[in-house]
């Protein structure tokens, strides 16, 4: 795992608690009675429903494993067409439920197939290794109860769900650093860190088709290739550029669009493939950093208008692991390209 003295982490949370106060929002948080993140939106029931993790205060040191992001349970939050007002639904899935996992309940996704919803989630399984499991319900809200192992074939973090148009659903997933998808090589977890010499193809995100009962992998774990506009792998050097965390894909158009944070140098960007599988065409950035070390996001669309949801750390003045989700409007231009969003003025 990265060692250093002083985390990346802590030193990003240090200048932002220092200039949080500088930062003017356009958007405000979604919710403020809880601490939420990662927000995964869907359209379900005509109605937006956001599937957020739920942030907590912890003791636990800030460090680059993200150990501080120490979260226990998941809260379903949908916006009422009318009012525009956040529904909290509470409690929908905590980590005791769930026989497999030991800890840190992070970014989830959730989707509807023949009247049920499932709930795709990562935690740390009993030997501390990150997984994703799934469990289901009989209403977008919850409650989701677990399946007793986590997805076989499954590994590291932020699973995200795309439905496609012909009715099959992938799962996308990964994240480096705390993340582990550096941990595993040819199929085994290892405490070794590995990454690809600086001129080689990034680590990839991974996806897999999902199996008609939406409990497993229908198909051997796939690399999500995020190439250049001359067909050349991101590589590893270019980490303004390259996959971390935090995978997420739209159709818009006939065209697939996979966007993903970059991590350490903290956008949200995105590529554009002709099929779930890739590869993508790396296009640009959706969002610049934002208050806090990370950056995570979904897009919807919802009754003719696309939106991106996203999270800071503004309702904590800074503190990195303490976050809002919020929501702005998206645009796609004439050609199909997104519009850069900055979430200050
Ligand atoms: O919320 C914990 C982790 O932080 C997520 O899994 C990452 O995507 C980052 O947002």
């Amino acid at each position: 795992m990265i060692n250093k003295e002083v985390s990346d982490a802590e030193r990003k949370q240090q200048l932002d608690i220092e200039n949080a106060h500088s930062f003017k929002q356009k958007d405000e948080p979604l919710v403020s009675h809880i601490y939420t993140a990662d927000p995964s939106a869907h359209v379900f029931e005509d109605k937006i429903y956001i599937y957020p993790s739920h942030d907590i205060e912890t003791d636990t040191q800030i460090n680059d494993d993200g150990d501080h992001f120490a979260m226990k349970d998941y809260h379903v939050l949908s916006i009422d067409n009318d009012t525009n007002d956040v529904i909290d639904h509470g409690v929908a899935l905590s980590v005791e439920n769930v026989k497999w996992a030991s800890k840190q309940m992070w970014a989830p996704d959730a989707a509807h197939k023949n009247g049920a919803y499932y709930f795709y989630f990562p935690a740390r399984d009993l030997q501390g290794i990150f997984r994703i499991g799934v469990a289901t319900s009989h209403s977008p809200a919850g409650p989701f109860v677990a399946e007793d192992n986590y997805i076989e074939g499954s590994f590291s973090i932020d699973p995200a769900v795309f439905e496609d148009d012909d009715g099959s659903y992938y799962l996308y997933f990964g994240g480096l650093w705390g993340g582990q998808l550096q941990n595993w090589h040819e199929g085994q977890f290892s405490l070794q860190d590995s990454y690809p010499e600086d001129e080689q193809a990034a680590l990839p995100a991974k996806m897999a088709k999902l199996s008609d009962d939406m409990l497993s992998l229908a198909e051997e774990v796939q690399d999500i290739v995020i190439v250049d506009e001359k067909g050349h792998p991101i590589t590893t050097a270019d980490n303004q550029r390259r996959f971390f965390e935090a995978s997420w894909v739209h159709k818009h158009s006939g065209k697939y669009y996979f966007s993903y944070s970059t991590g350490d140098t903290h956008n949200i960007a995105y590529g554009i493939g002709d099929n779930p599988y890739g590869p993508f065409v790396y296009q640009g950035v959706i969002l610049n950093p934002v208050l806090g070390w990370t950056n995570h996001h979904s897009i919807v669309e919802h009754q003719g208008k696309w939106f991106l949801f996203y999270h800071d750390a503004s309702l904590s003045s800074g503190q990195t692991h303490l976050r809002c989700v919020k929501k702005t409007q998206l645009h796609h231009d004439s050609d199909g390209q997104i519009i850069t969003i900055t979430a200050y003025e």
